[in-house]
């Protein structure tokens, strides 16, 4: 399919034939994912989060074998691998750099001179006028629709108060699942899109089946956001592990106890397909995601669907 891109500031910063992002979601995103994403079309993204180095060197590696496609690195700023995970950004020459959950002035100072693009997550108008100071490229506004770690605002008001606070192109993240979300986040100023949730259910995703299965089967109030009361609110879909977590912050209980319960859980649902007592981060979209599609079927007719409905809308909105 041939669509006309090359107007598009995202597609062209990217290299990709879409204006599209795989979030960089922990345990889900790795090179299998990414380089599905990146063959389709998009930019496939492989997530650093708490990953052990080595680990992480071997996904490096691995991507290169599965596509010669422009793909990105997403780094989780709170993470305590950090400086690990700059130098094999350095090392590998990662075209493109995601970030998340801080802020990104070192990541920007260290690799843009070494050539990557880098692209900061963020959640506010603030946070977006300090990272187009700090020399960020673009920026993908996430609203709290999102699955893991959110912000407070919803996609609908963040993305026009972004897009009219800064230069540099801004990429809408938050409850785009589907070609209407795509066609929303464009008529709001975006330019481009991330999505997540919609590619865990991916044919490509390496996730457990189970995972994949709740994600299937989440409807309208499936999710919960966990973790306000210690300053790190996490949407996840509800099950045992978030009833928990919800008895603890009604109690008031020490810190040392959420991260006792939490620790290891993302991975348990990722990896072992514990959806009981797994944490299984995933937006609000999660609603919105009926099948399990290849990736590059997910992106086709999600850009398809976009422009028809450009197309109708603009049959429906002109003036007479
Ligand atoms: O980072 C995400 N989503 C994530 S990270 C993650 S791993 C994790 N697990 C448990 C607790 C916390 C993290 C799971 N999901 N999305 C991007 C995002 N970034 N959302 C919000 C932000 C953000 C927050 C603060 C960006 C910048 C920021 O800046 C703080 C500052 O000092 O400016």
């Amino acid at each position: 399919m041939n669509l006309n891109y090359r107007e598009n500031r995202v597609a062209r910063l990217l290299g990709c034939s879409y204006p599209l992002i795989q979030g960089g979601m922990a345990w889900v995103a790795d090179a299998e994912l990414a380089a599905a994403v990146s063959n389709g079309g998009g930019l496939g993204i492989i997530a650093a989060a708490n990953m052990p180095p080595e680990l992480l060197e071997k996904e490096l590696v691995k991507i290169r074998t599965l596509t010669d496609r422009p793909f990105g690195l997403n780094i989780m700023l709170m993470s305590s691998t950090v400086e690990d995970v700059i130098s094999l950004a350095e090392k590998y020459s990662v075209p493109i750099i995601t970030t998340g959950a801080g802020s990104p002035g070192k990541v920007i100072d260290r690799l843009k001179p070494c050539g990557s693009i880098v692209i900061p997550v963020v959640a506010s108008v603030a946070q977006a006028k300090r990272v187009e100071k700090q020399g960020a490229d673009a920026v993908v506004a996430e609203g709290m629709e999102a699955g893991g770690h959110i912000g407070e605002l919803t996609t609908m008001v963040l993305i026009p108060q972004i897009a009219d606070s800064v230069e540099i192109p801004v990429v809408a993240a938050g409850g785009i699942a589907d070609g209407r979300g795509v066609a929303a986040a464009f008529a709001l100023g975006a330019e481009g899109v991330q999505v997540g949730t919609r590619f865990i259910c991916s044919s490509e995703a390496t996730v457990h089946q189970s995972y994949k299965d709740a994600v299937l089967s989440a409807r309208d109030r499936s999710n919960v956001i966990t973790g306000r009361t210690t300053g790190h609110p996490v949407r996840c879909l509800k099950n045992k592990l978030t009833n928990r977590f919800e008895e603890l912050e009604k109690e008031g209980a020490p810190i040392e106890e959420y991260e006792k319960l939490g620790a290891g859980r993302l991975r348990a649902a990722v990896v072992e397909g514990d959806v009981e007592w797994g944490s299984l981060m995933a937006g609000q979209s999660a609603a919105l995601v009926n099948d399990i599609l290849p990736a590059a079927e997910i992106i086709e007719k999600m850009f398809l669907d976009a422009g028809k409905i450009a197309c109708a809308l603009s049959a429906v909105l002109s003036l007479e």
